[in-house]
């Protein structure tokens, strides 16, 4: 079978909350303290991926980690009893659920061993990020077993900062042709921190043997940053030789366009304006935290959060876009409003991974028959709402894990409890 684009969507974990733990991120913040919803967030998830099927896309899924991390918190020399309130918060964080940030991934054609690349996140910007790598390296390493299809990398040392998928963007003429990779990294110096270092970014070029003439490094622009664009999957997103992207999503895209214009001649770049959708309501909206995804028919479209049609601006602008000539033709909408409750919009919530599936361990892979049984173990076991004054309870902890427990057995993977 050729390579295609499998999606892995992070499944919403039974401790998905709303603590407000990551400063740049404005809907995290804004909802701080808020009471969430883990149940229905998880059913949310399930339903993505179930349109994402429906539109004939090949999915695949990640696995929340256990919660409370009590690994972490034994590092730091306590218990998930004793931990101070903001420790205990940290190792509770549902996270994972975001799988764009998982790992960076450099589909075969692009490296020198023709092997499929992937090098998991190290997150360290952020504590309740940073403890998530070893067990998202634990699944890639299960799910990418074939040492002659993949090679699954640990993480690029701290203190350089790498958040995976969400900084990288890949384009090509066809995802099983070579692509061009484009890394986009921010400076430190704003309001908000900058969590992707460029450091960082050319590691992993290096590690995945890419081709220097075929690689770019761009900045994202200080100004998307401060608006709370605190990863580039925010104000950009790429796929096959399209780029959607916003006017001021870069710090110099001009330079940015011509290089890539350089380097792909069929690359087709289609950018919002300012003046039609602000930086304000695109962030807001997520309307580039869209899956942009070929379909089966070789038409493009894009999957947007409910609330990119809520905005009169975005929804506008959309309508006049696929009412035009370019090379997105179909808008669909998903629910995925608790992640993005937390700023994670449906881009979020996915690694995309170019490969063969009868290369990856069909137990990551799902079927409508399969997500019935998930659908179940989660209407069943997921706790209904988590309010933040509880965390420290242990009624809250044990459900966690055996919900998670029930999951993995579900999905034949207790070999990851
Ligand atoms: O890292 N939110 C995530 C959202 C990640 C979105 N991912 C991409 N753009 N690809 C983050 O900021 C909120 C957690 C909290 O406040 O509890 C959080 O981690």
């Amino acid at each position: 079978m050729p390579l295609i684009e499998i999606n892995f969507d992070g499944i919403v974990g039974p401790t998905h909350n709303y603590a407000g733990l990551s400063l740049g991120n404005l809907a995290a913040t804004r909802n701080a303290g808020s009471v969430s919803r883990p149940r229905a967030a998880a059913l949310q998830g399930i339903a993505k991926m179930r349109a994402n099927i429906a539109l004939g896309l090949a999915q695949g899924v990640l696995l929340p980690h256990r919660r409370p991390d009590r690994a972490w918190l034994a590092a730091l020399a306590t218990t998930p009893e004793d931990a101070a309130p903001a420790l205990l918060a940290n190792a509770l964080s549902a996270s994972p659920m975001w799988a764009a940030n998982a790992a960076t991934v450099s589909p075969a054609p692009d490296t020198a061993d023709k092997r499929c690349h992937l090098t998991v996140a190290n997150l360290v910007t952020m504590p309740h990020r940073s403890h998530e790598w070893p067990e998202t390296l634990a699944q890639l390493r299960l799910a990418f077993a074939d040492r002659t299809r993949f090679a699954v990398n640990g993480p690029v040392p701290p203190p350089f900062g790498d958040e995976g998928a969400a900084n990288h963007m890949r384009m090509a003429t066809a995802h099983d042709a070579p692509g061009v990779e484009i890394f986009v990294y921010g400076v430190p110096g704003g309001p908000f921190p900058a969590r992707q270092h460029v450091e960082a970014s050319r590691a992993i070029a290096r590690l995945h043997g890419l081709d220097a003439q075929r690689t770019l490094f761009v900045q994202q622009s200080e100004q998307a940053i401060a608006a709370g664009a605190f990863h580039n999957d925010v104000v950009a997103v790429a796929n096959g030789p399209v780029l959607f992207a916003h006017e001021l999503a870069f710090a110099d895209k001009e330079g940015f366009y011509a290089d890539l214009r350089r380097l792909m001649p069929e690359a087709e770049i289609v950018e919002v304006p300012a003046s039609r959708v602000s930086l304000a309501d695109a962030i807001a909206s997520y309307l580039f935290n869209a899956q942009l995804v070929t379909l089966p028919g070789g038409e493009m479209a894009l999957i947007l959060p409910g609330e990119a049609r809520a905005n009169p601006a975005v929804w506008n602008w959309l309508q006049d876009m696929v009412a035009g000539n370019g090379p997105i033709r179909r808008l669909e909408v998903v629910d995925v409003r608790e992640s993005m409750a937390n700023g994670g919009g449906p881009a979020c919530l996915r690694l995309r991974v170019v490969a063969d599936p009868a290369t990856i361990d069909p137990r990551f892979l799902v079927d409508d028959a399969k997500l019935d049984r998930l659908e179940a173990v989660i209407a069943a076991h997921w706790p209904e709402t988590i309010d933040p004054a509880g965390f420290a309870s242990p009624s809250l902890w044990q459900q966690a894990a055996a919900a998670r427990e029930e999951l993995l057995t579900a999905l034949d993977l207790a070999a990851l409890a």
